[in-house]
């Protein structure tokens, strides 16, 4: 039987390039994003490939997750695999001279978001027994940089959700699976560095970087292993990356 899988920040990077693969794979989708008209053109890509709903809201307000997932009904409610992918970081500077929204952003969406869209999935999965979760953290939720303290603190709050929801899930037959990028080169620098080109770029200059295929394909790893295999977690670098600040540019 088909599975259905609900992605959220399906609009962009590791979340379309998911939706594309799952597609590919068999996977009915249901495709979450703020952006209407990315959501519709991807529904008209996928459309021939599987069964594709949009649902079009923003993972950080807790009304519109709870309004809008609760529109599925009957067998869309049969969510196989929830790839908790929204999120993002929002400026790169040291505290003192961090502004208080980047960080409401980065805790309401990285963290809250992914709770708010959790607490509506996740008893539809309980009460089927089965389901898999996956949460795209970061390098970030390991390890602690300079000037990144507030990305750094919601991902971690990343790692400690994947946790907790593994103990209190897998007596109900729910995997959960934590992935953990280090620089995959998306929209992140751009939403980072709030549209400056230059300092996106250079981020991933002189060396490969990840894409959002790659993250797409180790997604795809942790949904296709046996069912007796549960994937806890996975760290994902560039072969040139040995840690997250440590990068061999040449
Ligand atoms: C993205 C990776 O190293 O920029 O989460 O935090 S990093």
């Amino acid at each position: 039987m088909k599975r259905t899988a609900l992605i959220t920040g399906a609009t962009s990077g590791i979340g379309e390039a998911t939706a594309r693969l799952f597609a590919k794979n068999n996977i009915n989708l249901i495709l979450c994003g703020r952006r209407k008209e990315k959501l519709a053109a991807l529904k008209n890509e996928l459309d021939a490939l599987v069964s594709v709903k949009t649902l079009s809201f923003d993972v950080g307000n807790r009304d519109s997750v709870n309004k809008h997932l609760n529109t599925l009904q009957g067998t869309w409610q049969h969510i196989d695999i929830l790839v908790n992918n929204a999120g993002g970081a929002h400026g790169l500077d040291l505290f003192v001279d961090s502004d208080v929204n980047d960080w409401e952003q980065m805790i309401d969406f990285n963290v809250k978001g992914l709770l708010y869209v959790s607490k509506v999935i996740v008893p539809w999965m309980v009460n089927r027994k089965k389901g898999q979760i996956i949460n795209i953290s970061s390098i970030a939720g390991k390890q602690t940089y300079g000037k990144g303290m507030v990305y750094c603190a919601s991902k971690s709050g990343v790692e400690a959700i994947s946790k907790g929801m593994r103990l209190e899930l897998v007596p109900h037959g729910i995997r959960v699976s934590n992935i953990a990028p280090g620089a995959v080169e998306t929209e992140f620098s751009m939403v980072r560095f709030k549209g400056d080109e230059n300092k996106a770029k250079s981020v991933y200059n002189n060396f490969d970087p990840l894409v959002a295929q790659d993250i797409a394909d180790s997604i795809m790893y942790c949904v296709n292993v046996p069912s007796h295999v549960q994937i806890a977690d996975m760290t994902i670098f560039p072969a040139a990356q040995s840690d997250a600040t440590t990068i061999h540019r040449q």
